[in-house]
């Protein structure tokens, strides 16, 4: 039986029963029934069927929904060019990918008042989202009017996630970042950082083009990995002179892995993540004939296999603590990527690319292959994104966590063809690449999305998701107690 007491028994009786899979949580990975309660997970045992309804799911096998804690939806690029996903287009793909939460971004450039910006982005998730979500705000301009007070208002309403830029033309200054950590800390909101050095690779990009190097494979030459590595450690420095966390975003480099490993042994409270992209390919992939290498343009770019190397390693020994999609999705035509032509240099070509449908399937065929454990691959795409982000009760398989579940057929094959993602971005850039096992069904808050690999969920059923505050920090003050025993 799943429960005893019988008044308890009424008020949690599953309706739905997901019997004899093979259930991966961050804890166990054992074969087991999944009992489900309106939106809830009830038990994980051995459940007795009673008149609920069941997937018999003998053969399958069970994880949390995936949590993407990165990815751009209907955002403006850099260079002024919207991107190619709306909430609905971007978020189907995730679900028949086995992702059922995502934090994408609200940009201050959005609306000329902070609040205003956040609530347009949230009126376009609820009109579209497929999944759950919740928003990480970009600030970049800590003058225009109200931001300070619309930042805390925010942050107490539930959106506990800051973005800044080292780079990109919206960077803030230093003085300014000193800001947003000291308001992070006092609020409860975690600050998350694109560290690369703009002046290096202002710089390199200038020099590059000046000498005709301006092919696709030239934008990883204008993102030295000493740019990324330079940011790395002086974003972990002011982590530690505020005793704030930081979250680092899409870490690609051997030496960026290992100034975050140094940083946390000495005691400084920093997060990192990494992304597909870096994992699984190399820089290699610019190489192509022409202008072809744009579709797999990012920033950082795909690095060495040595980085590759010391980012598994990473992950393995908890350095990152996540994978995320960075899902940042441009067409291969006039409206993305060729916005300004075939004939142009690196520096007119919009960086990004889709992985919200491919993050879990590719992580998920790292599993099966043996590369990661499976309680690893829970943790990593799911609880921890979900635990660190303050998505409690998302990213696990345990009693009384929303029932985000997906079921993978193992048994399944799939190799990648030139368009055969759901987004709205016309190519895949993992085209040719073979990963085993497919999300077949998956569940959001126990209602089916994805039924025999099809979308059957509707656009704006994603539910917005309020996020906690940190908590008022009782670590230490550095930056203050600095002033404070200043006489
Ligand atoms: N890099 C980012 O940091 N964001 C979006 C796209 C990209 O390549
Ligand atoms: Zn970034
Ligand atoms: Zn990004």
């Amino acid at each position: 039986m799943v429960l005893t007491c019988s008044r308890y028994l009424q008020m949690t009786q599953p309706d739905l029963i997901i019997k004899n899979a093979r259930v991966l949580s961050s804890t166990d990975d054992q074969i087991a029934d999944i009992a489900i309660a309106g939106e809830k997970i009830v038990s994980i045992g051995r459940v007795e069927s009673g008149t609920a309804r069941i997937i018999d799911a003998k053969g399958l096998i069970a994880t949390p929904g995936g949590v993407d804690v990165h990815a751009h939806i209907e955002q403006m690029s850099g260079m002024g060019l919207m991107n190619a996903d709306t909430f609905e287009t971007a978020t189907r793909s995730a679900a028949l990918g086995g992702t059922t939460t995502v934090v994408s971004f609200a940009p201050q450039t959005s609306a000329p008042r902070l609040l205003d910006a956040v609530e347009d982005y949230a009126a376009r998730a609820r009109r579209g989202a497929y999944i759950d979500h919740a928003f990480h705000i970009i600030l970049n301009d800590m003058t225009s009017p109200n931001v300070v007070e619309d930042l805390k208002s925010l942050i107490a309403a539930g959106h506990r996630s800051i973005k800044v830029f080292t780079t990109y033309n919206i960077q803030l200054s230093d003085r300014d970042l000193c800001d947003v950590l000291a308001i992070a800390k006092d609020a409860g909101a975690l600050v998350c950082v694109h560290a690369e050095n703009d002046g290096l690779i202002g710089w390199t990009k200038d020099r590059l083009l000046q000498t005709g190097k301006t092919a696709p494979r030239h934008h990883a030459l204008s993102h030295p990995r000493l740019a990324e590595i330079e940011a790395v450690e002086r974003l972990i420095r002011f982590a530690e002179f505020f005793a704030t966390p930081v979250m680092l975003f899409h870490i690609s480099t051997v030496e960026a892995v290992e100034a975050i490993r140094k940083a946390r042994a000495r005691g400084v409270s920093v997060w990192a993540e990494t992304c597909p992209h870096y994992l699984f390919m190399t820089s290699d992939v610019l190489d192509r004939p022409g202008i072809e290498g744009a579709k797999w343009m990012c920033s950082p770019p795909q690095r060495t296999q040595a980085d590759q190397a010391a980012l598994w390693e990473g992950l393995d020994d908890g350095t990152l603590d996540l994978v995320s999609s960075d899902h940042a999705p441009y067409r291969f035509d006039t409206t993305g990527k060729l916005s300004n032509g075939t004939d142009v240099d690196f520096s007119k070509i919009a960086n990004g690319l889709p992985g919200l449908e491919v993050r879990m399937p590719l992580m998920f065929d790292a599993m099966l292959t043996g590369q990661i454990g499976s309680k690893s691959f829970v943790a990593m795409c799911c609880t921890l994104p979900a635990s660190i982000h303050g998505l409690g009760a998302k990213g696990d398989i345990q009693h009384g966590f929303d029932a985000d579940i997906v079921l993978w057929d193992p048994n399944a094959q799939t190799t990648y063809g030139e368009n055969d993602l759901h987004d709205n971005v016309g190519y895949n850039p993992w085209v040719g690449r073979t990963v085993r096992g497919a999300p077949s069904t998956v569940l959001l808050r126990g209602q089916t999305i994805v039924e025999n690999g099809s979308l059957v969920g509707d656009p704006g059923t994603g539910q917005w998701i309020a996020r906690p505050h940190m908590g008022v920090s009782t670590n230490a003050q550095p930056a203050l107690e600095y002033v404070e025993a200043t006489k």
